[in-house]
C-alpha cells in the first residue's frame, strides 16, 4: 500500500460536534464488494453517528474503490484508502489501523463488508470498550450468537479453527476466526504488528493471540453471523491450512521464548462476554473526540457477567457447528 493516502474529504454531511461516537473509526476492507458497499456504509454510519468509515480498497476490479472515491466525495465521514493491488486481509487492515490511529482514533472497529456483520451490533460491540475491555470480539460461539445460511463444511472450520487456536494457544475467547472486532487504540499500539501474518483466518487468531500477550482484557458480545449479501467469497483451503500451522507455530515460539517480550495476561482477566442489555453501572464518560486514556475507563466489570454470556454448552455447540 506504502504511500495511499486516504480519500479526499469533501465536507457536505458533516458529524455533529460532539456526537457519540466522535472518536470511533470503522475499518472496512473491500475486494470486490461494489454491490455490499454503499448499502453497508450507510448502514455504518446510521449506526454510529459522529464516527469515521475508512475504507481499504486493494484496487477491486469491479470498482468497488471508485465508489468508494465517489461517497466519499458526497460524505466527510467517508475515507478510503486505495492500495495498488490485492495483498489479503490482514495487510488491508493493519494499513486502515495506521491510518486510523495516525487521525487520532481512539476505538477501531473493524467488520467486513459483505453484510455479514451486521451493522446493527455496532453500538453494542464498541461499548465495553468504554469501561474496562481492551478488544471486544463479536462472537458467533457465545450464548446468543451463531450462524445462519452456511453449510456444515464452513461451519465445521470456522468452529473448528476456533476451537483449535483456543486450545493450542490458551486463549479464552470462543470465537477466534471472526473478523467483527473492536479495538481500544492503545490495545493496537501495544501490539507488535510488524510480523502479523496476512491471511484473513491467521490475522483474526494472531491479532487476539497478540493483544492477550500484551495483557488486552478480551469480551465478547454474541452476534448472528449471515452468509455474504452478494459477491464472492474469497476463503480458500490455502487460507484455512495457513492458520492452523501459524497456530503451530505461535505455540512454538511462545515455548521457545519467542516474542517474548509481551506479558501474558493472568487467565481471570479475562471477561467471557459482556451481556448486549446491561444497565450501566458507573456513567459512561463524556464522549470525545480524543484518545480514550485507561484511567477513564479503568472501572471495575460489574457488566461482565459471565453467566449471560456463558460459552455454548455441548447441545448448543452441536447444533450450531454441526
Ligand atoms: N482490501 C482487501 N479486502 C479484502 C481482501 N480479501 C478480502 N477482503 C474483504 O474482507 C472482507 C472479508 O472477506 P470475505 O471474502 O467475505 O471472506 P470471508 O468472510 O472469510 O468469506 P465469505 O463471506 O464466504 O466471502 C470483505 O469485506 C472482503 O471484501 C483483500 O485482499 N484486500
Ligand atoms: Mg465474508
Amino acid at each position: 500500500m506504502a504511500g495511499a493516502e486516504p480519500g479526499r474529504l469533501h465536507a457536505m454531511t458533516s458529524p455533529q460536534p460532539g456526537t457519540a461516537y466522535d472518536d470511533t473509526w470503522v475499518v472496512l476492507p473491500t475486494y470486490n464488494e461494489a454491490e455490499n458497499l454503499p448499502g453497508i456504509a450507510a448502514a455504518i454510519l446510521e449506526r454510529l453517528p459522529g464516527a469515521t468509515l475508512l475504507v481499504v480498497d486493494d484496487a477491486s476490479p469491479d470498482g468497488t474503490g471508485v465508489l468508494a472515491d465517489s461517497l466519499a466525495a458526497a460524505d466527510a465521514r467517508v475515507r478510503v484508502l486505495h492500495r495498488p493491488g490485492k495483498q489479503g486481509l490482514g495487510r488491508a487492515y493493519l494499513d486502515g489501523f495506521r491510518v486510523a490511529l495516525a487521525a487520532g482514533a481512539g476505538r477501531i472497529v473493524q467488520m467486513d463488508a459483505d453484510w455479514s456483520h451486521d451493522p446493527s451490533y455496532l453500538p453494542a460491540l464498541v461499548e465495553p470498550l468504554r469501561r474496562d475491555a481492551n478488544l471486544v470480539i463479536g462472537s458467533r460461539y457465545v450464548r446468543g450468537g451463531g450462524v445462519t445460511e452456511w453449510g456444515i463444511g464452513r461451519r465445521v472450520i470456522s468452529r473448528g479453527g476456533s476451537t483449535f487456536a483456543r486450545l493450542v494457544l490458551g486463549l479464552p475467547a470462543h470465537d477466534l476466526t471472526g473478523g467483527f472486532k473492536a479495538w481500544r487504540r492503545e490495545t493496537l499500539e501495544a501490539i507488535p504488528r510488524d510480523g502479523v501474518h496476512a491471511g484473513g483466518y491467521v490475522f483474526q487468531i494472531e491479532m487476539t493471540y497478540l493483544a492477550r500477550q500484551a495483557g488486552a482484557r478480551v469480551v465478547e458480545i454474541p452476534i448472528v453471523f449471515r452468509d455474504r449479501r452478494a459477491g464472492v467469497s474469497k476463503m480458500s483451503r490455502r487460507i484455512v491450512v495457513e492458520a492452523l500451522l501459524v497456530v503451530l507455530r505461535l505455540r512454538w515460539e511462545a515455548l521457545r521464548g519467542g516474542r517474548a517480550s509481551h506479558r501474558r495476561a493472568p487467565a481471570d482477566d479475562v471477561a467471557r462476554s459482556t451481556p448486549l442489555a446491561a444497565p450501566a453501572a458507573t456513567p459512561l464518560p463524556a464522549p470525545t473526540a480524543a484518545p480514550l486514556d485507561l484511567a477513564d475507563v479503568a472501572a471495575p466489570a460489574p457488566l461482565l457477567d459471565p453467566i449471560d454470556a456463558a460459552p455454548l454448552g455441548p447441545a448448543d455447540a452441536g447444533e450450531r457447528s454441526g
